[in-house]
């Protein structure tokens, strides 16, 4: 399978490690020079950035958190004149805030040059058809994608999210190989295909690559089952670039190469910020080596994953990140008993007579908060309409109790009529709400 750059994805790890070395004092250099933020918080740490430096240093480095982004919004971070900016970036975040990341000429280059290794990752090369439904705008899934399907020399369909019955369209009549969107989108295409009337094995795809939200190894398997691909995983956040941070490749399908002559990563203790060992799962932290416009050192993602240094059956050999399981901060307490969102998603998808599609209420109403599962049945589950609602009670039975089991919490659970709960069909699933004594959002859902 041909790699897009040989050189950097297969490096010894003793070249890599010279190289980040190197790439890491010349940024520190350079922070100190040009980014006021940065060479005041270097002077705090008392850290000397013309000092020699190496890898085994890098603890003592300070953090970058989402807040000082905020607090420096919008140009606050940047290390090169505004004039020299020539693209921005950002996520709409939780809090209605968006988070701006900036782009110099470099920048972009640097971004096409890694999408286009996770296209290479997937298989694709010169010609290769690729639908990227991924948003285009300031998201940036869809222009990250499509930078680096123009420089690896791939027939592009920049057909961006939503009109599901168009990209259904698409699909039948250009036969993509390569599809990018995110998991819970591709569901939602995998659906529509077989409404329109497509069988599974009629529809052109080989390869999915997926990301922008979590999504669990039996979410793989079902998207896997609905569309006749190999789904890889992809993961980036603007602050550090975008997509194309790190991708899964096709041969293994066995955790994401980083690309980390970029990219430096490290995985630390989400309450303490030590340094954690290989295999450890903690925090992913991130430093930019290459970027010009908006650097960041050590910039805490909240995203829990674990590293494997261990070169792959594919011949590359940059470290490979786990699945990210979730956020530190999506964790749920319930009762005492802590949730991950990716727990719950695990059970309802290895459940046959459930649809991959649900929503988790978290039930405010009351002194003690508890948690609400709804789901809907499969597709062609029953076909008598007089059993139907036995049906649904006896799965949502089932479901809870493999609940009970897996998180040791009793939660609730119904289970509705196909369709209820809504498709996202554009930007990422929330599949997290919340119920009040003021808002319902089970109200809106039929059954
Ligand atoms: O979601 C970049 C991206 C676009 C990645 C397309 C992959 C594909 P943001 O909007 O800034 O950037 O959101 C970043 O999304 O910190 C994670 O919490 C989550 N995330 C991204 N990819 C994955 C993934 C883009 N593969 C935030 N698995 C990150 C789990 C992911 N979570």
């Amino acid at each position: 399978m041909p790699l897009w750059d040989r050189r950097a994805e297969t490096m010894s790890e003793d070249e890599r490690a010279a190289l980040q070395a190197e790439r890491l004092g010349a940024l520190l250099t350079r922070l100190a020079g040009s980014s006021p933020f940065y060479a005041g918080r270097l002077a705090e740490a008392g850290v000397d950035p013309d000092a020699p430096l190496g890898l085994d240093d890098l603890p003592a480095l300070p953090f970058t958190t989402k807040a000082d982004l905020w607090e420096h919004y919008p140009w606050g971070l940047l290390a090169v004149p505004r004039e020299q900016v020539l693209r921005v970036h950002g996520s709409s975040g939780t809090g209605g805030r968006p988070t701006l990341v900036a782009y110099s000429r470099g920048d972009l280059a640097v971004w096409a040059e890694v999408c286009a290794r996770a296209l290479g990752c997937a298989g694709a090369g010169p010609g290769t058809l690729v639908h990227n439904a991924y948003g285009y705008g300031l998201f940036t899934g869809g222009l990250g994608m499509h930078q680096g399907a123009e420089l690896l020399g791939c027939t592009l369909v920049p057909v961006s999210g939503g009109q599901t019955q168009r990209q259904v369209a698409l699909i039948r009549d250009l036969r993509p190989e390569v599809l990018c969107c995110t998991p819970s989108y591709a569901v939602r295409l995998g659906e529509a295909l077989g409404e329109a009337g497509i069988p599974r094995d009629e529809v052109s795809l080989r390869v999915g690559i997926f990301g922008a939200e979590p999504w669990s190894e039996a979410m793989r398997a079902q998207i896997e089952a609905v569309l006749p691909l190999k789904a890889l995983d992809i993961y980036g956040l603007s602050e550090i670039i975008g997509p194309g941070v790190s991708c899964e490749c096709v041969e293994a399908q066995a955790g994401l190469h980083v690309n980390s002559d970029h990219f430096l990563v490290e995985v630390v203790d989400p309450a303490s910020g030590r340094p954690l060992g290989p295999g450890q799962r903690g925090e992913l932290v991130f430093t930019t080596l290459t970027k010009e416009a908006m650097p960041v050192l050590r910039y805490r993602t909240g995203d829990l994953a674990a590293l494997d240094p261990s070169p792959c059956a594919c011949g590359r050999t940059l470290p490979r990140m786990s699945k990210v399981t979730g956020r530190k901060d999506d964790m749920l307490v319930i009762r005492g008993v802590n949730v991950y969102p990716s727990e719950v998603e695990a059970v309802l998808v290895a459940e046959r007579a459930v649809a991959p599609h649900y929503l988790l209420v978290v039930d405010r109403t009351e002194a003690m908060p508890k948690l609400l599962v709804a789901c809907e049945l499969a597709a062609g589950w029953t076909i008598c309409a007089d059993t139907e609602e036995a049906e649904r009670e006896r799965v949502a039975d089932e479901v809870g109790a493999a609940l009970l089991q897996r998180l040791g919490l009793a939660t609730e659970v119904r289970v509705l009529p196909g369709g209820s709960i809504p498709r996202v069909e554009l930007g990422k699933a929330q599949r997290v709400v919340e119920r009040t004594s003021t808002h319902d959002p089970l109200a809106a859902l039929s059954g």
